[in-house]
């Protein structure tokens, strides 16, 4: 595809993407497959959460899954990916194994930081994805060094940052912002406005509201995706990385989205009512939009199945593994930390 047109992005500053282009059917079945591997990995962590299994901090991505699958389908091998705390559906879109992100959770020696990373803590370099991260905003400035060594080395990797409506008001982004523009960076910042941080809805902390003007002083052209759907947020990868491939610099994708689940495990959930997320469920569902399209293309509902059954012993598997595999030795208490 090619970069869009530097006149336009540059001089309206921001535009909202107009209706996404169709998926073929093998693109429909490949969001449905992983944006489901998502969703029912996420409720099997919730269940081993609730038995005790799993300890420490847990953050959901039930409802926000078409903004990681569609933007990974637009990457090529070599693209990097770094994100925030609420972070298993970003390691399952890169193709890291469910078992070894379940067993992190439950602390197991064959999870990705051999049990001591968690929920919050993982990486796999050979899978290109740099954490899992605790601390609102820092990957930021981490996901823009990515994009820094590209340029420096003259590679065609574009670093992949995400995070979220929170963490978008913390000053590190804005000095990152700052030098990606300068140095004409191949970073895309993904903001994932799920509309809340924490119990702070984004009425209440933003002054800007628009996520996509966010860069406007920088310069950072910036777009407004509608991340319930995953056809809309491939368009908007599209362009993205070819805007970063062609030398341009960065761009901002806000992703407007929802989570289903409380912030973490624990949430008085007196923030919003109930309809709220029932309505958007019900209205907005990414996974249901492309079962119903699939269904009204003449897919039969035993197709469908199939797809959920297959993801379903994956799940099934990791949880097991997940269970079983031995903590890690008290002889390693000591490897791999810092003291
Ligand atoms: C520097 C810092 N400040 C505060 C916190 C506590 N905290 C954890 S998550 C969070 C909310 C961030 O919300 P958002 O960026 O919208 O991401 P979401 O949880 O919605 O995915 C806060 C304030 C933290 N971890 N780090
Ligand atoms: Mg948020």
């Amino acid at each position: 595809m090619a970069a869009p047109k530097k006149s336009v992005a540059k001089e309206s500053g921001q535009e909202k993407a107009g209706s996404p282009p169709e998926f073929s059917k093998e693109q429909e079945f490949k969001a449905l497959r992983d944006m489901l591997l998502i969703r029912r990995f996420e409720e099997k962590a919730g269940q081993l959460y609730g038995m005790g299994a799993i300890g420490g901090f847990c953050h959901l991505y039930i409802g926000q899954e078409a903004v990681v699958v569609g933007m990974q389908m637009a990457l090529k091998q070599g693209d990097e990916v770094i994100t925030g705390y609420r972070d298993h559906g970003h390691m399952l879109a890169c193709d890291m194994e469910a078992k070894g992100v379940m067993a992190e959770l439950t602390g197991r020696r064959g999870g990705y930081s051999r049990g001591k990373g968690g929920s919050m803590h993982m990486f796999s370099k050979e899978k290109h994805f740099y954490g899992g991260h605790g601390i609102v905003g820092a990957q930021v400035s981490l996901g823009t060094g990515l994009a820094f060594a590209n340029h420096y080395r003259g590679n065609d990797n574009v670093s992949v940052t995400y995070f979220g409506d929170g963490a978008a008001n913390q000053g590190q982004v804005y000095e990152s912002f700052n030098m990606a523009e300068l140095w004409k960076l191949p970073v895309i910042y993904v903001i994932e406005n799920n509309r809340y941080a924490m119990g702070t809805s984004v009425s209440r902390a933003s002054a800007q509201q628009d996520f996509s003007k966010r860069g406007a002083s920088f310069n950072i052209p910036g777009r407004q995706v509608d991340g319930m759907d995953v056809r809309a947020v491939k368009a908007a990868a599209d362009e993205a990385t070819a805007w970063c491939r062609g030398g341009n610099g960065p761009m901002i994708l806000e992703m407007q989205t929802y989570r289903y689940r409380g912030h973490s495990m624990s949430d008085p959930a007196k923030y919003r009512t109930r309809e709220e997320v029932e309505k958007v469920r019900h209205d907005q569902d990414p996974i249901e939009q492309v079962r119903n399209r699939l269904l009204a293309s003449g897919v039969s509902e035993q197709d469908l199945k199939a797809i959920d059954a297959e993801v379903r012993e994956i799940v099934n598997e990791a949880a097991d593994f997940a269970q079983h595999d031995p903590e890690p030795d008290a002889s390693e208490l000591y490897t791999d930390i810092y003291r």
